[in-house]
């Protein structure tokens, strides 16, 4: 008997134009699933790899992992854990309440609220508003602050049950959400269910154009499953009958666009919108050839942060990893990085802490044990909170202690 293999062509997951992969990160774990070192359960693997679609242009991940296995009761991530990011969020909250929330009984929904450090703001103007939360444990962070919360993934269903129960949004707003959402033709049908006809979708994600630029190849892990642009957004719009009607760059977490759409026809594009489609058009950002060179820059990065802590450590120096983010399984995983090189990641999270990190098993303690005794050398995992971290632990680099990042190269700072 003979057996035949025949390899299926990719397609694009918004439109089913051809996907062209162009960066293979290699077989990965759940990135928020930090792991009881006495686990006996099997740790689930995929494999990440990255495509662009021929035809809408956008960029997304190759295989999807389904979404229950990520976001769960115990989900870890909260997004309150940075001072930089909570003021972000209160600017955000009192942005929209200037604008969008202005009206007589203005109603304003979050995807993806996390543990409520936008909304609480809107629930302290005493502006009706709900967050729309899967994951069980950060939605009850949420209510604790009082916020109004649906454990719910946001999909058609879910908002035409908002539409009928709460009524329609002037607002719905998602950060670091819509991006983690491949069944984005479920979405949209529930936005033009819970959205007011002249309402506004404002979301805000990691920008393709800061991740090629800096080459942060760890912004692509399981979670993040599509990498917007200003061109794929539009297109993505315009299929849905939305039109992309505003942009703005944002610098938190390492580079990011805020873009706002609303119904075809009801608002005029501000100029930033062909600004950023000309600059997008300038670099060729979705030429094959230039992800083609961003894959090849990544493969540089991995082999020297390798070489660089091979050679710490053969020198005798100790290194820690500080920040155990979701974006480090990527980079421990893909980069070899194990317990032998770094000795442990320090991080704020509760939930993180006393576990082992995804894949890689590096033993996560508390950031208040930095200190005891310090490293010589720390690998910032938490780049984006760079400043923030800095700041706070300006004792490390005075007791002789040195950072090394590897966003946009590898350097030790
Ligand atoms: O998109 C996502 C973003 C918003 O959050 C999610 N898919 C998951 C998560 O990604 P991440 O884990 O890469 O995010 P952060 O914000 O880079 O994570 C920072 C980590 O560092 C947290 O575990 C908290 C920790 N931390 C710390 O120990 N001391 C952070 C700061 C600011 C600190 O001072
Ligand atoms: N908005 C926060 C949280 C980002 S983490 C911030 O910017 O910091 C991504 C969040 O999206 C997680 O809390 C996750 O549970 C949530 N999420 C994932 N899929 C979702 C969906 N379909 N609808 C709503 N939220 C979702
Ligand atoms: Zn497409």
């Amino acid at each position: 008997m003979t057996t035949t293999t025949t390899t299926v062509p990719h397609v694009c997951r918004v439109c089913s134009g051809p996907l062209t992969p162009f960066l293979d990160l290699g077989r990965q774990p759940l990135s928020d699933a930090f792991r009881l070192p006495d686990d006996p359960a099997e740790e689930f693997f995929f494999h990440l790899r990255v495509g662009v679609c021929g035809d809408c242009a956008m960029v997304q991940l190759l295989e999807e992992v389904p979404r229950d296995r990520m976001f769960r009761e115990d989900y870890p991530y909260r997004s309150s854990g940075s001072s930089v990011m909570r003021a972000h969020f209160t600017e955000t909250a009192r942005r929209l309440l200037a604008t969008e929330l202005r009206g007589d009984d203005a109603f304003a929904v979050e995807l993806g609220c996390n543990d409520g450090v936008m909304l609480r703001t809107v629930s302290e103007a005493g502006v009706r508003h709900l967050g729309v939360e899967p994951s069980g444990g950060v939605a009850e962070l949420a209510r604790g602050k009082g916020v109004r919360v649906r454990t719910a993934f946001f999909e058609e269903d879910t908002a035409r049950d908002i539409a009928a129960t709460e009524g329609r949004a002037d607002v719905v707003y998602a950060a670091n959400t819509l991006c983690h959402i491949p069944y984005l033709d479920s979405v949209f049908r529930g936005l033009d269910a819970v959205l007011k006809p002249t309402g506004a979708f404002v979301f805000e994600d990691p920008y393709l154009g800061d991740i090629v630029e800096r080459t942060s190849f760890d912004q692509i892990y399981d979670e993040h499953f599509y990498f917007f642009t200003a061109r794929s957004v539009r297109a993505l719009a315009h299929r849905h009958g939305f039109d992309l009607v505003d942009v703005e760059r944002l610098p938190v977490h390492g580079g990011e666009v805020r873009y706002t759409l609303s119904r075809t026809g009801t608002r005029t594009p501000s100029p930033a919108v062909a600004a950023l489609l000309a600059e997008e058009e300038g670099t060729a950002l979705h030429d094959l050839k230039t992800l083609e060179s961003f894959a090849t820059r990544v493969d540089g990065v991995r082999a020297d942060l390798h070489a660089l802590l091979t050679r710490l450590r053969a020198e005798g120096a100790s290194v820690v990893a500080y920040g155990a983010t979701a974006k480090s399984a990527t980079v421990t995983n893909y980069c070899g990085l194990t317990p032998a090189l770094i000795s442990r990641v320090h991080d704020t999270t509760p939930a993180k802490q006393g576990r082992l990190t995804p894949g890689a098993r590096l033993p996560v303690h508390p950031a208040s044990d930095f200190t005891a005794p310090y490293p010589d050398y720390a690998l910032l995992f938490a780049w984006n909170h760079a400043e923030e971290i800095m700041a706070k632990e300006t004792a490390f680099r005075a007791a002789g202690g040195k950072w090394i990042t590897y966003v946009p190269e590898v350097r030790v700072l």
